[in-house]
């Protein structure tokens, strides 16, 4: 039998041409910026199918939806498949992806915090208002999460949303995931006037946010799972920082045996 040629994977290692002009300042005003065609439909084609069997293969969420929390039905939630799979792993270390990540934040490289699949199940829920940073332990917040749908998401599928301008407020940055930073947030939001901008993505599209940026996302009421693929990145020069809470300190292990005060140049945390 031929092997699957690898070549349209070659586009993951190939600059991305899309960003304007301004897209630095742009994501820096806005918190989160939001790219069409950053991977093509053939190589979305050829990763989604893996990523989606190891979601299935290492989902530990069994509960039926009615019987879990309301972030235990915003999504089904995977980490760090690349340890898992050769082929995901080749998409999470994308030199395309990742250079998009260091020209966000304009650095000069970034190194990989971990990566997540989150399956938002057909009538799954809402994803509550939050910030990212909450959970992490590091000295600055030039971190970005590219959210990547694994197939067109119209809005009732549950596209992620995002508070223009919310990573420059600082109150608010003190509430997990849960009902409460749900009511809390929106209400600042709200206050603040900042603009929830919600869209679909076509195929291709992904966005990138920064950690501090409030975002959320509304139920999926189609009939199929909205299949997602985000990695985070981190400043390759950030150091770890003194937890500022108990998820933070549980989220030292994404970078085994780095110490506070260190870059985290552990073996999970390769400059991409
Ligand atoms: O996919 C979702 O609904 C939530 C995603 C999210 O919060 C994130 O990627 O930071």
């Amino acid at each position: 039998m031929t092997a699957m040629p690898e070549t349209p994977a070659c586009e993951l290692d190939i600059p991305y041409e899309g960003l304007a002009p301004t897209a630095n300042a742009d994501f820096n005003r806005d918190g989160f910026i939001h790219l069409s065609g950053v991977l093509g439909p053939e190589t979305i084609a050829r990763y989604e199918p893996t990523i989606t069997s190891e979601v299935i293969r290492l989902n530990t969420q069994h509960l039926p939806l009615a019987e879990r929390d309301t972030y235990g039905r915003a999504f089904l939630q995977v980490t760090n498949l690349w340890r898992e799979n050769a082929r995901v792993k080749r998409l999470v270390f994308s030199r395309r992806l990742a250079g998009i990540a260091a020209a966000l934040l304009g650095v000069h490289a970034v190194r990989l915090y971990h990566d997540q699949a989150l399956y938002k199940e057909p009538s799954g829920g809402i994803t509550p208002w939050h910030a990212d940073q909450y959970y992490w332990p590091l000295s600055s917040d030039r971190c970005v999460t590219i959210w990547l749908p694994l197939q067109e998401t119209p809005l009732d599928m549950g596209p992620l949303a995002f508070a223009r301008g919310s990573h420059n407020y600082s109150c608010g940055r003190d509430l997990p995931i849960s009902d409460e930073s749900e009511a809390r947030l929106r209400q600042a939001v709200a206050e603040q006037d900042f603009e929830d901008v919600v869209e679909p993505f076509a195929l291709g599209d992904a966005s990138f946010h920064r950690g501090w940026t409030f975002h959320h996302a509304g139920p999926n009421r189609g009939t199929a799972p909205r299949r997602v693929m985000t990695v985070i990145y981190m400043d390759a020069d950030i150091r770890v920082a003194e937890p500022a809470n108990d998820r933070q300190a549980g989220d030292r292990d994404w970078m085994p045996g780095a110490e506070v005060g260190r870059i985290p140049r552990t073996p999970l945390n390769p400059v991409l």
